[in-house]
């Protein structure tokens, strides 16, 4: 029998910027590669596991980058692509061109559909058939409403409860695939499974209820779980195979550049699966020192430092801050490397950072409820900027933003779609 390969990548976030700079040159140069690990590795099915945008409403830009590329790949080889909506995607917004793709070979899952079968897809090789569930990004009522009939759900916002109406659905799910003559099956989603960790850039993904689910539901029933949400490639357990490949470019400054995808090959032997790593198209350094200090460690950590495009810097600066004529020597060496400083910040030291309660309490992830969105956003600004309260103006268009939110959301149609949700 032939190997079956199979790529497993997730969370593009095509359009996303770092601060104000745009990474689609970067996100651009990831597509062209992995065009060409399909075509040289004879790639048969392509997994890519949600957060395709970074927006429900992505630009222009990213949507031709995402539609050349599913063109190339459909045109130039025989692979076959499976996509599902991440919390960052608008499902409906990525199913919409189907009509377009399907015939292409292409399927993408956007939303949870009352009827299962819309999620299941078997794809045959020679003498074996891979089968396929696609599970979105998800609600808890998704979930409720889905396993409904089979159990009388009276604490709809138990863990417990969420997690019995999932085993149910994943049971259905099983059961479709094995009518179907899968005999190797793979399930495809975007949220926490088994032991993860984050990579800092990620979302918080509320909306479903549930914390983390548990990979032992899938054992037995499932040979390999494709995850996306996390941005650090990881393995989250071992049975079934569970595997995070991550985000493809760093999407954080503190982020590791070190970057890949998650490669499965199927044969007469079993399962074997692989990462791949991903070349930097462009390093997203952090350099952090006592200011008389700085000048050298950008130069050394420029000179080190090669990816394709040159370097995006974040400037951490401890002890006192930078006098003028010192940020014009590190803007000077940055230009030296082409490299763009994208930010410079203050760091505060432990002894201050103790006397101030309130920070340290905000290193928790437990906010206080009971905070209005005006005092959860200082208490967020202080987390990010070491302590620092928002600039009056910065809070001015901050509670502007908040006031034309709330119109919008009056406005807006109670049936949306999950993306569209603030969180
Ligand atoms: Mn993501």
């Amino acid at each position: 029998m032939q190997k079956i390969r199979i790529l497993h990548t997730s969370d593009w976030h095509l359009g996303k910027k770092l601060f104000r700079a745009s990474r689609m040159e970067e996100q651009k140069l990831f597509l062209q590669w992995l065009l060409q690990k399909i075509l040289e590795q004879e790639i048969a099915i392509l997994l890519i596991s949600g957060d395709v945008f970074d927006s429900p409403i992505p630009s222009a830009e990213a949507q031709e980058a995402y539609f050349h590329f599913l063109k190339e790949v459909t045109e130039q080889s025989a692979c076959r692509i499976y996509l599902i909506s991440g919390n960052h995607d608008s499902g409906r917004f990525l199913e919409a061109p189907l009509p377009f793709l399907r015939p292409a070979r292409i399927e993408i899952v956007g939303r949870f559909h009352p009827d299962l079968r819309r999620h299941i897809f078997s794809v045959p090789f020679e003498n074996r058939k891979i089968g396929l569930f696609l599970l979105p990004h998800f609600k808890a009522s998704d979930l409720l409403l889905s396993a409904q009939g089979e159990f009388e759900c009276d604490a709809f916002l138990y863990e417990h409860e969420l997690l019995r109406a999932l085993e149910i659905i994943i049971k259905r799910a099983k059961d479709i695939l094995c009518q179907q003559g899968a005999d190797f099956s793979i399930l495809m989603a975007h949220h926490l499974f088994g032991h993860t960790h984050y990579a800092g850039s990620e979302l918080f993904l509320g909306l479903s209820g549930l914390e983390s689910i548990p990979t032992t539901l899938f054992s037995g029933k499932f040979d390999y779980l494709a995850l996306g949400h996390l941005h650090a490639a990881q393995i989250s357990a071992e049975e079934p195979k569970s595997i995070y490949p991550g985000s493809p470019i760093p999407l954080h400054f503190g982020e590791g550049n070190q970057k890949a995808i998650s490669l499965l090959e199927i044969s007469s032997q079993g399962l074997e699966q692989k990462w791949q790593a991903i070349p930097c198209f462009r390093s997203i350094l952090s350099v952090a020192g006592k200011s008389c200090l700085l000048p050298e460690k950008l130069a050394v950590a420029l000179e080190k430092s090669s990816s394709t495009l040159p370097a995006f810097v974040e400037i951490k600066i401890e002890g006192t801050p930078l006098e003028h004529h010192d940020e014009t020597l590190l803007f000077e060496i940055a230009k030296k490397y082409a490299a763009s400083i994208l930010k410079i910040s203050c760091l505060v030291t432990p002894a201050d950072q103790s006397a101030d309660e309130s920070i340290t309490a905000l290193h928790s992830h437990d906010l206080p409820t009971s905070l209005s969105l005006p005092d959860v956003f200082r208490a967020f600004h202080r987390q990010k900027y070491q302590g620092a309260d928002p600039s009056s103006s910065v809070m001015q268009t901050f509670l502007k933003s908040l006031e034309e939110w709330s119109q919008h959301k009056e406005e807006m149609p109670s049936d949306e779609n999950q993306a569209s949700h603030p969180t």
